[in-house]
C-alpha cells in the first residue's frame, strides 16, 4: 500500500549538515562565547480532540492533568487559542504548513491529499541543521518528508496493538498506543539522535480520539464521579439550522457498544449501529478478561437501572466522560515521562516544550460529542508553551495553529517565508508588548457531505463576536455576543439593532477573505 509513496529523502539529511546551517552555527558559536545559550530544541506535543476544558490548567473541574500543567505552571498558557479548520488531517496540514486549508490543498480528512512535496517547518527547520522527527499519529494521506526520523501511526492508528510505519517500514506493537508513542519518543531522544544538533521532535498522540479506550490500569478511575451536565446539554437548536441537522448528539449518535462499550446481549438497550468488536478485536486475553470484568459490570448496573429517555442519555454523558478523561489520565501520565526525562538530563534550560490538541472537542455542550464547528468549543484549542526565560501566565491574544510554523521558525533563526499565512508568537512569548496583533481570526470548514453532517461553513471571530456563513446545500449566517451569550445559543443575525455590527464584521470577513485569498462559499 505505501510502496508507490516517496519515502523522506536521505540525500537531503547530509546536505542539511554539510552546510553548517547559518542560523543553528550563530547560536552555537553564541553558545561558546557566553557559555550558556544554547540552540533551542523544539518538542511539540499534540493531542487528538483535547477539549481545553478536560485540562486542569484551564479547567480544573473535570480532571487533574498534574503533567501539562507542570508545562502551564512554569510557561504561558494561551486563552484565545484556535484552529483554522476543526478536523484532523486539515488542522495538522495547517500547522505543517503554516497556511490556510484552501492554500496547503488540505481541506477535509477524506477526499483531499496532503501534496508532500510543499514547503513546511520542519523542511526548513531540518534544512537549518535541526534533527527533525514525528512520533505517533500524522494522519495525512502521503508519507512524511522534512524528517530524519518518522515512526508514524497508520491513519487514525489503534489504541492496542497498535501499528506504526516505522522511516518505511510497518511494524505492529504490543501495548497501549499512548505509552508505546512515548517509548519511541524517549528512545528517539536519548539513543536515536544526533545529540550534536538541535531537535525538533513532533509528539504526536492518537489520544484521547473517539472511541476513547481506556489503558486497561485507567479503567476503574472516575467510576463513582458524576460530573456537571453542560448548561445547554439540552440545547433545541432553535434560529441555528446548521447545528439542528448535524449527526454528533449524545442521544442519539453516539451509540451504546460501539461507542460506550455496552456489548448487550439481551435486547434491553437501543440497538447498535456499529458493533463493538472492533474496539476489542486487538486486546490479548489478559486485557479482554479485565475489560469484560470492568465493563460487564457497568452494563449489569445500567440494565437493573432501566433508563429511558433524558435519563438514559445523562447516562450516555456520564459514561462518555469517564472514558474521555481515563484516556486522557494516561496521556498526561505519559506527558510526565517526557518532562521528567528533559529534567533529568537538563535540557529544560534550551527546550521549548509545546502543548496542544489538533482541535477541540464537545464535552456535552450543545448536547454533542465531536468537534467540527466554528462554535467555541471545537474552534478553540487548548495551547501551553513553556520557554526557558520566557513568558509565565495568560497570553490572551488571538492565535491560531496556522502561527505555530512561523513561531518555531523564528524561534530557531530561521526566515519566515513570505508566503506563510500565519504569524510568529515568539514575541507574546518572550513576554514583549506586541501593537498592532491581529485583531480577527479566519475560520473554514470543508467537510460535507461527511461524518456528522456538519455543513460547510467559515466566518471571523473577533474578541467579541463571530459572524458564520454555513453553505453549500444552504445558505444560513448566524452571529454571535461571545461575550454575552458564551455558550452560543442566541443567533443574532438579523434582529433589530444588530444591523451596523453586521456589516462591520462582514467587512471584516471580506478583508480576511481577501488577504489568504479564500474564494469558495
Ligand atoms: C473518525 C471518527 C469520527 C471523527 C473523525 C474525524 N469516527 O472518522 O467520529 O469525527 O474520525 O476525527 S470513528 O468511528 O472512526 O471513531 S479526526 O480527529 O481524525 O479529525
Ligand atoms: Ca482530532
Amino acid at each position: 500500500m505505501y510502496n508507490n509513496i516517496q519515502f523522506a529523502t536521505k540525500a537531503t539529511l547530509s546536505l542539511g549538515v554539510l552546510f553548517a546551517p547559518l542560523a543553528v552555527k550563530a547560536q552555537l558559536e553564541d553558545g561558546k562565547d557566553n557559555g550558556t545559550k544554547k540552540p533551542m530544541n523544539i518538542l511539540y506535543i499534540m493531542s487528538d480532540d483535547h477539549s481545553f476544558r478536560a485540562l486542569s490548567a484551564y479547567d480544573n473541574r473535570y480532571i487533574d492533568t498534574p503533567n501539562i500543567d507542570r508545562i502551564a505552571n512554569d510557561g504561558a498558557i494561551f486563552t484565545s487559542s484556535f484552529v483554522a479548520n476543526s478536523i484532523s488531517g486539515p488542522s495538522r496540514a495547517c500547522m505543517l504548513t503554516g497556511k490556510h486549508s484552501h492554500i496547503n490543498g488540505y481541506t477535509d480528512n477524506v477526499k483531499a491529499k496532503f501534496d508532500g512535496d510543499q514547503q513546511t517547518f520542519p523542511k526548513l527547520l531540518q534544512k537549518a541543521g535541526y534533527q527533525t522527527a514525528i512520533i505517533g499519529k500524522w494522519h495525512l494521506t502521503s508519507l512524511p518528508q522534512g524528517f530524519d526520523h518518522w515512526d508514524i501511526l497508520i491513519g487514525q492508528g489503534h489504541y492496542y496493538r497498535p501499528t506504526f510505519i516505522n522511516n518505511g517500514e510497518i511494524v505492529s506493537r504490543e501495548g497501549y498506543a499512548t505509552t508505546v508513542t512515548t517509548d519511541l519518543a524517549l528512545d528517539w531522544l536519548d539513543e536515536t539522535r544526533d545529540k550534536s544538533k538541535p531537535f525538533c521532535m513532533l509528539l504526536h498522540h492518537k489520544a484521547p480520539h473517539r472511541t476513547w479506550i481506556p489503558e486497561m490500569e485507567d479503567l476503574e478511575l472516575f467510576k463513582d464521579s458524576k460530573f456537571p451536565l453542560p448548561d445547554n446539554f439540552y440545547d433545541d437548536y432553535e434560529g441555528r439550522i446548521a447545528a439542528a441537522s448535524q449527526d454528533m448528539n449524545i442521544a442519539n449518535s453516539m451509540d451504546m457498544e460501539y461507542d460506550l462499550k455496552m456489548r448487550d446481549t439481551t435486547g434491553t438497550l437501543p440497538k447498535s449501529r456499529y458493533g463493538g468488536a472492533i474496539n476489542r478485536a486487538r486486546l490479548t486475553d489478559e486485557q479482554k478478561a479485565i475489560w469484560n470484568a470492568h465493563y460487564d459490570k457497568v452494563l449489569a448496573d445500567l440494565i437493573k437501572a432501566d433508563l429511558s429517555g433524558d435519563e438514559l442519555t445523562e447516562w450516555k454523558y456520564q459514561q462518555y466522560m469517564r472514558d474521555y478523561l481515563r484516556v486522557i489520565t494516561s496521556l498526561d501520565r505519559n506527558i510526565g515521562r517526557v518532562l521528567d526525562y528533559l529534567e533529568e538530563n537538563d535540557m529544560m534550560d534550551n527546550t521549548l516544550i509545546v502543548y496542544t490538541s489538533d482541535q477541540g472537542f464537545y464535552m456535552g455542550e450543545h448536547g454533542w460529542f465531536d468537534k467540527r464547528f466554528m462554535y467555541e468549543e471545537s474552534f478553540r484549542t487548548p495551547l501551553i508553551a513553556r520557554m526557558p526565560g520566557g513568558k509565565k501566565g495568560d497570553i490572551k491574544q488571538l492565535v491560531q495553529n496556522i502561527d505555530y510554523a512561523p513561531t518555531f521558525l523564528e524561534l530557531a533563526g530561521v526566515e519566515v517565508p513570505e508566503d506563510i499565512q500565519g504569524e510568529s508568537f515568539l514575541p507574546l512569548l518572550q513576554g514583549e508588548k506586541v501593537k498592532d496583533w491581529r485583531t480577527s481570526l479566519y475560520y473554514h470548514y470543508y467537510e460535507y457531505p461527511g461524518e456528522h453532517a456538519v455543513k460547510r461553513h467559515y466566518g471571523v471571530r473577533t474578541e467579541r463576536y463571530k459572524l458564520i456563513h454555513f453553505y453549500d446545500d444552504i445558505d444560513v449566517w448566524e452571529l454571535y455576543d461571545i461575550k454575552k451569550d458564551p455558550s452560543e445559543m442566541n443567533n443574532l443575525y438579523g434582529k433589530e439593532g444588530t444591523e451596523k455590527l453586521t456589516k462591520e464584521l462582514k467587512e471584516e470577513l471580506t478583508r480576511l477573505r481577501a488577504q489568504y485569498q479564500s474564494t469558495e462559499g
